[in-house]
């Protein structure tokens, strides 16, 4: 095993954090304090870059969807797929069954923020009717209607969420939100996903 080391962007947000404590939340780490290491098997490589990626808003254009996958990570204006309010999903298909180790986001944005209903899945079935395998839920009230979750909660920060896949094999992956505590969009500036 071996632990995962993403390539990171430099940090978007600088300022005092919002400390806005609620029993659903993780508590804001610190400034560039990292996550604690997500260990993957040797061997794991990154699956997702340049994959096809759909959605479940039909304002949004191909070319949008591609900056999901592009493999560029850094906040600007520009480079953030963005999804109207209300749940939204991005889908991710692998192109084949894999062995899923983590999936890693960022989201990152100049002003403090944290989404809501992060639910992180993997299927077989593009519909994501069978088959589902939910690896990270924070929808505490389930108001997503996905199941209820217990993770946490938390601040967006450059180093991004990583996520253990724990080596679930799917094709797809579906990750959904629902606004933030900035705005009621949705965005996503890269998802990666790795594994074997
Ligand atoms: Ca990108
Ligand atoms: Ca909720």
């Amino acid at each position: 095993m071996k632990a995962l080391a993403p390539s990171l962007p430099r940090p978007t947000f600088e300022g005092t954090p919002i400390d806005v404590r609620s029993p659903h939340r993780e508590p804001y780490r610190g400034d560039g304090v990292p996550p604690p290491p997500l260990r993957v098997p040797e061997g794991t490589r990154l699956l997702s870059r340049g994959c096809a990626v759909t959605c479940n808003d039909s304002g949004a254009k191909k070319r949008d969807l591609a900056l999901a996958t592009d493999g560029n990570k850094q906040y600007s204006p520009s480079a953030y797929l963005e999804l109207a309010p209300g749940v939204r999903w991005v889908q991710i298909d692998l192109g084949t069954n894999a062995a899923i180790h983590a999936v890693c986001l960022w989201r990152e944005r100049p002003e403090q923020c944290v989404y809501r209903d992060t639910v992180v899945q993997v299927s077989d079935d593009p519909a994501f009717e069978n088959g589902v395998v939910t690896l990270f839920n924070n929808d505490y009230d389930n108001s997503a209607q996905l199941g209820r979750g217990s993770d946490k909660e938390y601040f967006e920060d450059h180093f991004g969420r990583r996520i253990a896949g724990n080596g679930v094999r799917a094709r797809y992956v579906r990750l959904t939100s629902n606004g933030n505590t900035s705005d009621p969009y949705n965005h996503y500036t890269e998802v990666e996903v790795y594994g074997q």
